[in-house]
């Protein structure tokens, strides 16, 4: 049942308990062409979590910016397609939430292992913040952070697990937001690892 978290943004616990199996298969051929790797944020500093990307555009940290790009840096090849299983559930995740139509073009994957985290951030390389954002959280259960538009605001914590789904749209599209260093000891479907993937539309 969708639950609004906070304005704009409505958690669907377990939405993709039913298709976990048919996405995760969907990963090994998109890595196969776009492995993970540790991008470096703009301060020069690498990132814990590994991340790659499929679709039309994908994301990209280095010393020059974020930004999206349609070319890997890593290889120089086009990213990999979004299989449409990806693409697919995505627009029916925003459905559930009270989005329609919603069409990405990006899924940025991030993985966690023991002790990663994502610094508090805000997602602005988008050109059009209308759109929402879809996640979907596989593997290993992590504690998401969210703040409010300015980085000082208040930060809560809500516990995400194995096949939950977050849609944050309107207001919320614009929050801080990071993910609390993973607990290590954990087992999940697959190990100590979470698997993230975000589902945008950039371009
Ligand atoms: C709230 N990923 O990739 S997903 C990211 O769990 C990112 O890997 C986290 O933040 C992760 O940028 C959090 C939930 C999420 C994603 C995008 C958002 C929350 C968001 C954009 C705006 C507000
Ligand atoms: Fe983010």
């Amino acid at each position: 049942s969708p639950r609004t978290i906070a304005p704009g943004a409505v958690l669907l616990g377990g939405f993709a308990l039913p298709d976990a199996d048919t996405l995760l298969a969907a990963l090994p051929e998109i890595l196969a062409v776009a492995p993970f790797r540790h991008m470096v944020t703009p301060g020069g500093r690498r990132m814990s979590v590994a991340m790659t990307n499929c679709g039309a555009l994908g994301w990209v940290s280095d010393r020059a910016g974020y930004r999206y790009e349609t070319v890997d840096p890593a290889t120089g090849w086009p990213w990999p397609a979004m299989p449409r299983v990806l693409g697919d559930f995505a627009r029916r995740a925003a459905q559930a939430a009270g989005f329609s139509g919603f069409a990405p073009d990006v899924c940025l994957i991030n993985r966690y292992e023991p002790g990663n985290r994502l610094a508090l951030h805000q997602d602005r390389d988008e050109r059009d913040f209308a759109h929402p954002i879809v996640s979907l959280s596989l593997g290993a259960s992590a504690d998401f952070l969210f703040g409010g538009p300015a980085r000082g605001d208040r930060v809560e914590k809500l516990p995400l697990h194995h096949g939950d789904v977050v849609v944050w749209g309107g207001v919320a599209r614009r929050h801080y937001h990071g993910v609390a260093p993973l607990e290590p000891g954990q087992e999940g479907v697959f190990g100590q690892v979470r698997i993230n993937l975000t589902f945008r539309r950039a371009g």
